[in-house]
């Protein structure tokens, strides 16, 4: 069974064939920060599955027949059902499936990590917009000022008294934005936080999270990846294999 670790498929490769009866495949990417937010939400509910990396520098041309976009992640079932964009994929994973639900039961609450969410997607929208992985450190800080400096991310936990965004224990939008935050130490820039220490407990929390173990890349191995990436090279999103 493909793993998390195998390499990607590019063009001219075979289509994978269908997906056997009640098993659930990711398509993904090892380095990519949306398709972790769906490692991160498999693991914690424990839902079995396989990977399929895709060559995001050579696409393989049946991958848009997966997503007609072209990105990752994907999730494809056993019945062909194809979902894609990270936060539906993660929705989808939390009804779909039994265990512990990461997304609030309570309607306001769900409304409140929805709306948080939504403001972290124009932050990351308006970051992808300038260039975010032709000048990696740089969109980093970008990152860095928009979430922790303009409402309301900052106004969110230093009202709680939680260690988490959501209450007490790991949630839905812990994980929507986990990868961006693992990601600073990669471009040095984990120090920046030490005027936020709400924010390095949660941080610190998360870095004890068994799913967040499991799906976390090492910063030199992140940095080896982004510098071939830059260079539009169809051996970045193998590096390190
Ligand atoms: N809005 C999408 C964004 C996904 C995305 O941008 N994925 C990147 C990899 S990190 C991708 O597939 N890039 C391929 C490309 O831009 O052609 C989501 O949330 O799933």
């Amino acid at each position: 069974m493909a793993g998390d670790f195998s390499r990607s498929l590019g063009k001219g490769s075979a289509a994978p064939g269908p997906v056997p009866a009640g098993a659930i495949r990711l398509y993904s990417m090892r380095f990519c920060p949306f398709a972790q937010r769906t490692r991160l939400v498999l693991r914690a509910k424990n839902i079995s599955h396989e990977v399929i990396n895709i060559n995001l520098k050579n696409k393989p041309d049946w991958f848009f027949e997966k997503n007609p976009f072209g990105l990752v992640p994907v999730l494809e079932t056993s019945k062909g059902q194809l979902i894609y964009e990270s936060p539906i994929t993660c929705e989808y994973l939390d009804e779909a499936f039994p265990g512990k639900k990461l997304l609030p039961s309570d309607p306001y609450e769900r409304a409140s990590q929805k709306m948080l969410l939504e403001h972290f997607s124009k932050v990351l929208l308006s970051i992808v917009g300038s260039g975010f992985f032709a000048t990696g450190g740089l969109c980093h800080v970008i990152f860095l000022l928009s979430v922790t400096v303009f409402p309301p991310f900052p106004q969110t936990l230093s009202k709680c008294n939680t260690v988490y965004f959501g209450g007490d224990s790991v949630s839905m939008l812990d994980y929507m934005v986990w990868p961006w935050f693992e990601r600073l130490e990669a471009v040095q820039l984990q120090d920046s936080l030490s005027h936020m220490p709400k924010l390095q407990r949660w941080m610190g929390a998360m870095r004890e999270d068994p799913a967040v173990k499991d799906t976390v890349t090492d910063p030199q191995t992140y940095r080896g990846y982004l510098q071939l990436y830059v260079k539009n090279s169809p051996e970045a999103c193998d590096y390190g294999l």
